[in-house]
């Protein structure tokens, strides 16, 4: 794609496109920035607006790079597009711009850890880059010519703006309520993340869940080579015990052990599913693959045991930011557990969650931000009495913690976004640890 002395206009100027920009510059475009916020810096020299996106700013251009957080039905996007204006996600840029394949990971909940488990099985054997949504603009990365592979943890949002984006190998976990509030349904949503396999054809993968239904509808349309995984059945990547094996002719005397493992829960057992057969199919050896699932700290803020002390666990799960994570979380944590749940609305079905709180082992539930009386009322609805409301995140562990018994879970795990009340799902961890953290210094 040659880009130089084309006219182009980056929409959000965040961590993405600040890398648009630089890389943009690099390849010779005539670059213009235009952001919503009136109060961010540009470097001197670049036309910049600040403050909105007008049509007389952005229609003159040949190109529109979004970033993610840009909505797609952004009004003069629409205008845009009816004047052929090609506009089009950051991670589309980036694809137009290398060879090197793509491992492209997706679904609403487990794309980080299977992301950063995967690229640490290839980097044993391979050279890897990790790019996407797990805080890496791709097009940051594309001057590395080293890199073997790609992998890229890539969202909805960045799916929605790509066009001809055909990754080698593409994941697509699970599908589940999300991001309801930037997308106008959830059958948009669903389209979104089809957008990782509708370019595949011939050679290219697509391993699926077998096990969520949202994910088999979608992916009926895909004309790649399927291999499907399966935590209940015998799928192409299956349970057998302790082992991972599979029903693939050039593996099928494989099995991976799942001895040593450090991650937390069931539903992370698929995503070292999916991680291993991309191992296995980038040539990486068994022995390699066994020896990096051993040697993989699991992420931070996702059911990050941080804390054992006073006969109280201590769980901090701030990146579940919908009920589909919630529900896996108290699915893999067994005991009594006392939940801090709410948090930004994104317009999400809770009834799910609600559902498996009635079945697990939850005494307690602790609400807080901009869901709080949502949940509340929905609780009630339930026949569910076990709850208060709070305003503070300090006033809500303290409670917790006084009402806890030996051998209680507390379990931090909001099932909304954070940016009610937290720069991000980050900030948000990192303070619950802080209060925690505090109680026990006091207390010791
Ligand atoms: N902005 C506009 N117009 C808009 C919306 C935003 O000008 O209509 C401006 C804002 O004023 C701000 C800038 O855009 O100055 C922010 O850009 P951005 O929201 O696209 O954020 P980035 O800093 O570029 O980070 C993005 C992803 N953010 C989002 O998807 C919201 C990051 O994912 C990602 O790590 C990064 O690119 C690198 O790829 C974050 C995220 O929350 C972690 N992702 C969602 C999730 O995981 O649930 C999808």
């Amino acid at each position: 794609m040659d880009l130089n002395g084309k006219k182009v206009t980056i929409l959000g100027y965040g961590k993405t496109g600040k890398a648009c920009l630089k890389t943009l510059l690099t390849l010779g475009a005539k670059v213009k920035v235009s952001d919503k916020n009136p109060d961010i810096g540009i470097p001197e020299g670049i036309e910049v607006e600040l403050g909105g996106h007008s049509e007389e700013f952005v229609l003159d251009s040949d190109i529109i790079v979004l970033s993610p957080g840009v909505r797609w039905d952004e009004p003069v996007l629409e205008v845009a597009r009816k004047k052929g204006i090609e506009t089009i996600s950051e991670v589309e840029l980036a694809y137009r711009l290398i060879d090197t394949p793509i491992i492209a990971i997706t679904g609403t909940n487990g794309k980080t850890t299977t992301t950063s488990l995967t690229a640490h099985i290839l980097s044993s054997e391979k050279k890897v880059k990790l790019v996407g949504n797990i805080g890496i603009p791709f097009i940051q990365e594309i001057f590395d010519r080293s890199s073997e592979y790609f992998v890229l943890e890539v969202s909805s949002f960045q799916l929605q703006g790509t066009k001809f984006f055909r990754p080698k190998i593409g994941v697509l976990l699970n599908i589940a309520s999300d991001h309801l509030n930037w997308h106008n349904s959830m059958e948009e949503y669903i389209e979104a993340k089809k957008k990782l396999f509708s370019n595949q054809a011939g050679d290219d993968i697509l391993i699926y869940n077998k096990d969520d239904k949202n994910v088999l509808n979608a992916v009926e349309d895909a004309r790649g080579r399927k291999i499907s995984f399966s935590l209940e059945e015998k799928g192409d990547i299956y349970l057998d015990g302790n082992f991972v094996r599979f029903n693939i002719p050039e593996f099928s005397d494989i099995s991976i052990s799942l001895n040593g493992i450090k991650l937390v829960g069931r539903h992370n057992i698929g995503n070292i599913m999916c991680a291993s057969a991309i191992g296995l199919l980038c040539g990486i050896s068994p022995q390699d693959i066994e020896q990096a699932i051993r040697t993989f700290t699991p992420y931070p803020h996702t059911l990050e045991k941080f804390l054992e002390y006073d006969g109280l666990i201590f769980i901090n799960d701030s990146k579940a930011t919908n009920p589909h994570a919630t529900i896996s979380a108290l699915k893999s944590i067994d005991g009594p557990k006392l939940l801090i749940l709410g948090g930004q609305d994104k317009g999400m079905d809770f009834s799910g969650l609600i559902d498996e709180i009635k079945m697990t082992q939850v005494k307690y539930v602790f609400l807080i931000g901009e869901t709080r009386h949502k949940l509340k009322e929905l609780l009630i609805e339930n026949g569910l009495y076990n709850f208060s409301v709070y305003e503070s995140l300090e006033e809500t562990v303290e409670s917790a913690i006084k009402l806890a018994k030996r051998g209680d879970c507390i379990l931090f795990s909001p099932a909304c976004a954070s940016f009610d009340m937290f720069k991000n799902y980050k900030d948000r961890g990192e303070r619950f640890k802080e209060i925690v953290t505090r109680w026990k210094d006091n207390k010791g």
